[in-house]
């Protein structure tokens, strides 16, 4: 399975949750897949799709709010898992795209071959963890994290299979904050 395709799985599932979206790859992917006013593309800044998850999540305790994360994002900020569980928000879901590599700058290996991110997530204190390798275990996976309490966390293990003709987030860093503050606003 290419991240794509989990990103095609999980798209037509959401509904107007508050989404934020680890840098590089993933914010690029997702929004070729749907732009959507909910999206928090976090361009640049590596490893903080979750700590700026977690913000919004604790702001706006009503509504679900989902991190799309990378592996090197996770692995960078792993504190942060830490601090997700000791905050402890019923609301959020944390979704890591695992290709095993820093694919969006050369595909340098990571770590997470052989740590298991969804057992360090488990560990620190998230209510559930899974981890699925199979393009049709998304959708059933997803459904059942979002009927339990957060915070949980959904490991998707993918190829690196990254299309690079596809195009980059054209909205400027303005406009995505600004998008995303009125979605949340309404
Ligand atoms: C602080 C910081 N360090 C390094 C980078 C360069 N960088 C951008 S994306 C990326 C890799 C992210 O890896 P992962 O989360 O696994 O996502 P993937 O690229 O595999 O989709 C790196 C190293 C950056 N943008 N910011
Ligand atoms: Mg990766």
């Amino acid at each position: 399975m290419k991240g794509i395709d989990a990103f095609r799985e999980l798209a037509p599932l959401l509904n107007n949750e508050p989404t934020v979206l680890a840098n590089g790859y993933i914010s690029r992917e997702f929004f070729n897949v749907t732009d959507r006013r909910e999206n928090f593309y976090m361009i640049g800044s590596m490893g903080l799709a979750s700590a700026i998850g977690l913000g919004v999540a604790l702001a706006q305790p009503q509504r679900r709010t989902l991190i799309f994360d990378g592996d090197g994002n996770v692995l960078m900020a792993m504190g942060t898992l830490a601090m997700i569980a000791a905050c402890a928000p019923k609301n959020l879901i944390h979704i890591v795209i695992d290709n095993e590599v820093y694919e969006s700058t050369g595909s340098q290996r990571t770590l997470s071959h052989d740590i298991r991110l969804e057992e360090v997530a488990k560990s620190a204190g998230y209510k559930q963890a899974m981890r699925v390798t199979r393009r049709e275990d998304i959708r059933p996976a997803y459904q059942q994290l979002y009927k339990e309490e957060g915070p949980v966390f959904l490991l998707i293990k993918v190829e690196p299979a990254f299309d690079a003709s596809q195009a980059r987030v054209t909205h400027t860093p303005e406009e995505i904050r600004d998008r995303f503050m009125a979605a949340l606003a309404g």
